[in-house]
């Protein structure tokens, strides 16, 4: 597929759609800078676009009202086009608070009881959906290809079959897709699977979350032909081809610099040569975090000798600080956090660092380099990049990798050390073995872990979903084109 769309004739655009703008912009004395917002979907997708040009549409928050309604982003360096969809403040409320994050998100990750299945969050979800068809609509031309992204916009790939028959699209689902039991609690089942089905391909991370596609397709949509070892579903006349294609990172923005290095050793020095255990975490239910502290607790318990030889540095990125339930979970962090301390600190020693805030990837990559033990234990978890950022981070392989069995990542990384993130007991012994692995253990099971890693890069990943929809007779050559590879001069891996 690489080299097939370096030789495509013609060029033709990608257009993305998602909730979330890929930057955030701040006017400063020097005027507008934009910075790269955090989570998962734009770490992998920003460094794609930027090198491939296109399209991005997204929803545009409240702060940026005053900003023109498309850009050429990012502002320092312009490399593709941003295109914003406004929405009244009500609308964002209902739609991504509310149907988004207070439904959707937990029902995907089992955690029905959180759901709050009102009517009133329904009909704006529908009406943003309907917005951002339109708005995709207007931003594309013919043999534009779009690729739709997450949760948010589920209905979207229906709604533009109405508004561009002949247009080519994929929607990619970055979060888990839960057992047809309970999928089939959401009251809105079947608009939801109907919508998802206008998209020529559907993918998921992992053979599981694809398996309850399609279990929940030929359960709750009467007239669905569901054929699972193709991986196709036949609907209303159409057909959408299903997939499992897990989600890789832009592997080159990890590779340790000298500069990471230097910042490393001096992160090193101040927490006194201590050995180390990190989570970096986008601050949600889902990634166990409580669960995790509850561990290293218990891990100091079992082994008293590491106490003032070890510290646990949790960082944490503010998220969702509208929706009750996050707010709720910040404070029990920090509870949890303070009573760990409170029990084990010494004159010259506190066990948990708790950094509470987003780092730029520059700070990041040194908290990579410095941790002895990553400990990525979320409760459930579409892929989970953090493990692989870890990974990719760590050319000298002298780190470990703990990893939670309910990650998506866990049926990739099988060289981690896997874990139920809710049996402590589990997970603290699990710190002890990883903290006194043999330096040759620890090298062959990180040589393992990173030659997948680079292997299925984003880059990879991004080409098997456009592959989706040059499948069944179309020609790759009418896949988009990166930039460059129209004009003749040279493009990645092309
Ligand atoms: P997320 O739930 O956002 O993504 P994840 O895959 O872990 O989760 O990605 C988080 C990203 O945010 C990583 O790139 C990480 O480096 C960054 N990050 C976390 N904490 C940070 C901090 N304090 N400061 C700066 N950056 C921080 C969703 C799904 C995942 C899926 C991704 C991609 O929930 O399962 O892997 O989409 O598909």
């Amino acid at each position: 597929m690489r080299a097939a769309v370096g030789r495509a004739q013609g060029r033709r655009g990608l257009i993305v759609a998602s909730f979330r703008s890929p930057y955030n912009f701040r006017l400063t004395a020097g005027g507008w800078v934009s910075e790269r917002t955090v989570g998962g979907l734009v770490s992998a997708l920003e460094p794609v676009l930027k090198q491939w040009g296109g399209t991005w549409v997204a929803v545009r928050s409240s702060e940026h009202a005053d900003l023109p309604a498309h850009l050429d982003v990012p502002l320092e360096q312009p490399s593709f086009r941003l295109v914003w969809v406004g929405l009244k403040e009500r609308e964002v409320s209902h739609f991504y608070h509310g149907f988004s994050n207070r439904v959707l998100w937990p029902l995907c990750h089992d955690f029905w009881e959180r759901c709050h299945f009102r009517q009133d969050y329904w009909r704006d979800y529908l009406g943003a959906n309907a917005r951002m068809a339109q708005s995709l609509g207007k931003a594309s031309a013919p043999g534009d290809w779009i690729w739709v992204h997450d949760y948010h916009l589920a209905l979207v790939p229906h709604m533009l079959r109405k508004l561009l028959p002949k247009s080519r699209v994929a929607l990619f689902w970055h979060i888990p897709f839960p057992p047809a039991e309970i999928f089939g609690l959401l009251p809105w089942r079947r608009h939801l699977l109907r919508g998802l089905l206008g998209a020529d391909g559907v993918a998921f991370h992992v053979p599981l979350w694809k398996n309850h596609f399609l279990e929940t397709v030929s359960r709750y949509l009467p007239g669905a032909e569901v054929d699972p070892d193709a991986g196709r579903v036949l609907y209303e006349g159409r057909q959408t081809w299903v997939e499992a294609i897990p989600i890789g990172i832009d592997v080159q923005s990890y590779q340790p610099t000298a500069e990471h290095v230097r910042r490393s050793l001096q992160l090193r020095r101040g927490l006194r040569k201590r050995q180390v255990i990190l989570g970096v975490d986008r601050l949600d239910y889902t990634k166990g975090i409580v669960q995790r502290l509850e561990a290293f607790g218990r891990f100091l318990q079992l082994y008293p000798e590491f106490k003032r030889r070890v510290v646990f540095v949790q960082i944490a990125v503010p998220s969702r600080t509208r929706v009750p339930e996050y707010v709720e979970m910040t404070r029990s962090i920090e509870g949890t956090v303070g009573r760990i301390n409170g029990q084990f600190t010494t004159e010259d020693w506190v066990p948990i660092r708790y950094i509470y805030r987003s780092l730029p990837t520059s700070e990041l990559i040194p908290y990579y380099l410095v941790a002895d033990v990553a400990l990525v234990s979320p409760l459930r978890d579409g892929m989970n990049l953090v493990a692989k950022e870890y990974v990719a981070a760590n050319a000298e392989g002298k780190g470990v990798l703990i990893l939670s069995e309910f990650a998506g990542a866990a049926q990739d990384l099988k060289e981690a050390l896997l874990v139920n993130p809710l049996n402590v007991e589990e997970v603290a012994h699990t710190l002890g073995l990883a903290l006194r692995m043999k330096l040759a253990e620890k090298a062959e099971r990180m040589a393992r872990l990173r030659e997948r890693v680079l292997r299925r890069d984003v880059f990879w990943w991004v080409e098997q979903n456009l592959g989706l929809l040059s499948r069944e007779g179309r020609s790759a050559a009418s896949a988009p084109v990166p930039r460059g590879a129209a004009d003749g001069s040279p493009s990645r891996g092309a």
